[in-house]
């Protein structure tokens, strides 16, 4: 059923764009300076990645920014979510910062200003340097003291040019597809290990806003990937797995953030992995300093079922219903409506952004145009579900999509394409879909009704 959405429903500073990360669309892996990082290590060792592939080259963005700004100007974008590689500006993740990174980014921030293109920044989409791997990782307490420094530096830097600044990315797979999967770097398969590093990267992140304010910066805060999650029948055994993987999934990252403490029954839960030793006293309140931003990923619902699966929720993902997307994610808009009413009703009224929302599809370019009707409609009826939030009185401002540019999908390599924009790796064209081009015109039609 087609849903489109009017422009009309949304305030009119809401801020419409698209997002990226750096391993997944710069390439140039080794210029300017650049630290590996676990992704380099990871996406090197066969078997890893589809087709062995690796984000060496990607959309080759690092060479092309100009170029890339200028699309997203030709599209009418508000704003632009991109990440800065860490081991750019730290190539050892320690020490002082590597001033050709720093410039890389400055000079990506400065054409996007140029353009009227609001500059969104998150510090880490997964790219760790990898001499703090081999440090410990995210599991040892000290990364977080890293990327604190990290943090630092870059909002020294740049502070005085980006306003909209997000620790992290989607903590809940670096942590639990890092440390207990292994699906993604760096590839290390023990629970225990992923629980310490869900505790860390939130520590990480409140010692990161903690340094931004040291800089000024008013709008911090961090994102993270949620899912409704509802029970196939109501069979207390399938109740007690949606609740586990609610726990996990939304609650052990929303809950120490806006309410200052990790929920009761997911420590019991993990209890048979972990005892928690690892926290300290003091870290709940770092973990809950105050952010003024909540950023959102949503890509699907999960539906509950008692079916055995590996990790740590032990509980059970059942298949999707309907036409899944070609990730096999199923498409629902509502589920979009009802996390963000969720976290108003059950957490606070925070202003909140979607900070991506995107479906992959097996695109093909003929005759120079992309037809891609499936992500057309998921694109509107997403956008849509964002009206439906905001008319049940979510602070809802802003809406990034997933992704700008067809790119590197981790372990998934270039075999899946998410973007607005189709990439040829062979010459690095870029052509803008017709969901790319449905977008742009809704943003457009958004901005003229301020006119
Ligand atoms: O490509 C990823 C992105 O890096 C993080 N969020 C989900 C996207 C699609 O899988």
């Amino acid at each position: 059923m087609s849903q489109r959405p009017d422009p009309a429903a949304f305030p009119a500073d809401f801020l419409f764009g698209a997002a990226t990360a750096a391993y997944q669309i710069e390439g140039s892996t080794t210029a300017g300076g650049r630290g590996r990082s676990i992704w380099d290590t990871f996406s090197a060792i066969p078997g890893k990645i589809r087709d062995g592939d690796t984000g060496e080259v990607a959309a080759d963005h690092y060479n092309r920014f100009r170029d890339d700004v200028k699309l997203m100007a030709d599209l009418g974008l508000r704003s632009y979510r991109f990440s800065i590689a860490w081991p750019r500006i730290q190539p050892g993740g320690r020490g002082p910062v590597n001033q050709q990174g720093l410039d890389f980014y400055k000079q990506l921030v400065d054409e996007l200003l140029a353009n009227g293109i609001e500059p969104w920044v998150t510090l880490y989409h997964w790219d760790l340097p990898d001499e703090l791997e081999q440090a410990g990782g995210w599991p040892a307490r000290e990364t977080a003291e890293r990327f604190a420094e990290y943090a630092d530096l870059t909002a020294g830097a740049l502070s005085d040019r980006i306003r909209f600044w997000t620790t992290l990315n989607e903590p809940w797979c670096s942590a639990f597809l890092g440390y207990a999967s292994g699906e993604h770097a760096p590839g290390r398969h023990d629970q225990a290990a992923s629980i310490a590093a869900v505790h860390h990267l939130l520590l990480g992140h409140g010692l990161a806003v903690q340094a931004l304010r040291g800089h000024g910066v008013e709008q911090a805060g961090l994102t993270v990937n949620l899912y409704p999650v509802t029970p196939v029948d109501d069979d207390p055994a399938v109740l007690d797995v949606a609740r586990r993987i609610d726990g996990l999934q939304n609650r052990l990252f929303l809950d120490p953030v806006l309410k200052g403490a990790y929920p009761e029954d997911v420590r019991a839960d993990l209890a048979p992995l972990t005892d928690f030793a690892f926290e300290r006293p003091g870290d709940a309140e770092t973990i809950a300093t105050p952010i003024d931003v909540l950023g959102v990923n949503y890509y699907s619902r999960h539906r509950a079922t008692v079916s055995a699966m590996p990790g740590v929720a032990q509980g059970g993902v059942a298949g999707p219903h309907g036409d899944p997307t070609a990730m096999g994610w199923e498409v629902d808009p509502t589920g979009l409506t009802e996390i963000l009413v969720r976290i108003k009703d059950d957490y606070r009224e925070i202003p909140i952004y979607v900070t991506e929302n995107g479906s992959a599809y097996d695109d093909e370019v003929v005759d120079g145009a992309v037809h891609d009707v499936e992500r057309t409609e998921y694109v509107a009826s997403h956008v849509a579900a964002c009206a439906d939030a905001i008319e049940q009185g979510v602070p809802l401002k802003g809406y990034f999509l997933w992704s700008l540019l067809d790119n590197f999908e981790w372990a998934h390599g270039y075999a899946k394409r998410f973007g607005m924009v189709h990439v040829d790796y062979a010459t690095q064209e870029r052509t803008v879909k017709d969901s790319g081009r449905w977008y742009a015109d809704f943003v457009r039609s958004h901005r003229d009704l301020q006119r």
